[in-house]
């Protein structure tokens, strides 16, 4: 057992043996990627946050002061702190703060509610809550008097702003010094998962593999010193954090820009003003930015890569890439879970096009099987399955849960249906687990139901991904209702009330006699979803 957080399942020793002597896991802890920049460039612009430009010396002074900080407040190695921060610098210098403490961020995204965090602070028993003061209109501080109220794992609430009673995280220093190195084979990081049937899950992330996951895209993303990276999606999400992201742009010395929203506008002017060179979009961000490169006034000269994934993007819109602003485009097809798929840069124009890309690592081991768990046939479309240097073991305190995700010599089941091609890169299919991809925003189907269940005029509920021109796929809840059926905006404000992130609110809504089962007698949600994405035309 070589990760010591409880509630954690590790590599099997000889594994563990094998990536450290093939050179993956290499023993640097996350916190030294900015030590070593702070060394080499500390005079180099390292975070753009608005007005405030921070260089790597200022930041690896910040996390080190914060970090005696928090030690004086008794986080220490091992301590989950829940953090619920927009792209703002204080995420970063806390995040660091954490890594060299070898306390665990559980890193929330912005839009998580009340329903999402109550589950993530008990789940992870965190000992502390970070967050803005208002953000988008919404009162963090109001959520986390329920959270302390309510989670009693949780003795500080940290608040960047205006704290009122809580405690103001720019109180939180102490002197800068430097601290032993936490063992690279502990947990980092707990990421969520958006890829799981049911309630989110946490997944860990050690150092070693992190610290990989980020170097290795650094790498193949090519990544360097004069990179200027825009974090448009909230870098608490893997893709903008470390693939490669905050974390692979910190390792080779470059320039974090924070953008404070992902509207084209907004970000364009950010790519002038400071010279982006790479950034990362999830599909339906792409095509805003594809037609406001149209009419929106804006040098976007300096970009060289796109980065396009968390859902499938369309061969045509990946063919405009090019044209309409000026850059490769990258495709991947990643998950918080581990492997990561990319298309590389000497890849030809149609692989690029059309393909998710192809494995990070040369150790990553793929197999694609059907529902027997059996090899499909090789260019056969069947479950990814998946294990390797930077690939979980088991969800965090999820053992029952972990029999049914991962098989028993330790494979991931993704739940995607992928067909290799011959060269290697992979193309998504489809999926098979109960999670609805919202243009990259997972929504697990479960969790909503259960909520939509709680409404007196709700009989019977399923929800299900119709297709949408700009999304991918929406959701519509088909509902069996009691009585007078609800309208879809009474049921919105039922989510809304319970605290629930609004991008798993339902889109549409259906109200049916009954819901189609299989022979088993479990709702048949691929018929249902054909029945209710059949336009009808009104005769
Ligand atoms: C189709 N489906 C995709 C793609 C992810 C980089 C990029 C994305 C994520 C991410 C990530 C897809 N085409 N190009 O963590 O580092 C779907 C699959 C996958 C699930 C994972 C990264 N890229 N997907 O999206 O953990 O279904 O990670 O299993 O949020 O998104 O979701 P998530």
């Amino acid at each position: 057992e070589n990760v010591k957080l409880a509630g954690c399942v590790g590599w099997p020793e000889d594994v563990a043996r094998r990536y450290r002597a093939e050179g993956y896991w290499t023993g640097r802890p996350l916190g030294a990627l900015l030590r070593d920049a702070a060394r080499r460039v500390p005079e180099q612009t390292a975070l753009v946050d608005g007005a405030r430009r921070f260089t790597y010396a200022d930041v690896d002074d910040a996390a080190d002061r914060l970090a005696s900080g928090l030690d004086g407040l008794g986080i220490g190695p091992g301590d989950r702190v829940l953090v619920h921060l927009p792209n703002v610098a204080e995420f970063v210098t806390l995040f660091f703060a954490l890594a060299r403490l070898g306390a665990v961020p559980v890193l929330a995204l912005p839009a998580h509610r009340e329903t999402e965090i109550l589950h993530l602070a008990e789940l992870s028993g965190a000992v502390a809550y970070v967050v803005p003061d208002v953000h988008t209109g919404f009162d963090h501080r109001e959520l986390a008097r329920t959270v302390a109220a309510r989670v009693s794992s949780v003795r500080h609430v940290l608040v960047v702003g205006d704290a009122q009673e809580h405690t103001p995280l720019s109180a939180v220093d102490g002197p800068a010094r430097e601290r032993p190195d936490p063992d690279p084979s502990d947990v980092a990081v707990l990421l969520l998962s958006g890829g799981t049937t049911g309630l989110p899950k946490l997944i860990p992330r050690t150092h070693d593999d992190y610290t990989y996951n980020a170097v290795a895209s650094a790498e193949v993303t090519g990544l360097d010193a004069g990179t200027h990276y825009l974090a448009v999606l909230p870098v608490a999400h893997n893709f903008p954090l470390a693939c490669p992201g905050l974390l692979g742009t910190v390792a080779v010395g470059g320039t974090v820009v924070l953008a404070p929203s992902a509207d084209p506008e907004t970000a364009f002017g950010l790519v002038a003003a400071e010279r982006v060179t790479v950034t990362a979009l999830v599909p339906p961000l792409a095509l805003l930015w594809l037609e406001a490169a149209e009419w929106v006034d804006a040098d976007l000269s300096s970009l060289e890569v796109l980065q396009v994934g968390g859902a499938r993007l369309k061969a045509s819109a990946a063919e405009q890439v090019g044209p309409a602003l000026g850059c490769r485009l990258q495709q991947v097809f990643g998950m918080a879970e581990g492997l990561l798929n990319y298309t590389r840069a000497d890849d030809p124009p149609e692989i690029v096009a059309d393909t998710q890309g192809r494995p990070l690592a040369p150790a990553d081991e793929l197999r694609f099987v059907g529902p027997d768990d059996e090899d499909v046939a090789p260019g056969e479309v069947g479950e990814l399955l998946v294990r390797g240097p930077y690939t979980i073991r088991g969800y965090y305190r999820a053992e029952e849960y972990n029999r049914s995700a991962f098989t028993p010599d330790g494979y991931y089941r993704s739940g995607d249906l992928v067909r290799r091609l011959p060269s290697g890169h992979l193309v998504v299919e489809g999926r098979i687990k109960d999670v609805i991809n919202r243009g990259g925003e997972k929504v697990p189907v479960e969790e909503v139901e259960n909520l939509l269940l709680t409404h007196p005029a709700v009989h019977d509920v399923a929800l299900v991904g119709i297709p949408d021109e700009s999304l991918g796929e929406r959701t519509c809840a088909c509902v069996v209702p009691h009585g007078d059926p609800p309208t879809q905006r009474e049921l919105a404000a039922h989510l809304r009330a319970a605290g629930l992130a609004a991008f798993k609110m339902p889109d549409r809504l259906r109200v049916l006699d009954d819901l189609p089962r299989t022979t088993l007698g479990k709702i048949n949600r691929k018929l249902l979803a054909e029945q209710v994405s059949v336009v009808r035309t009104v005769g």
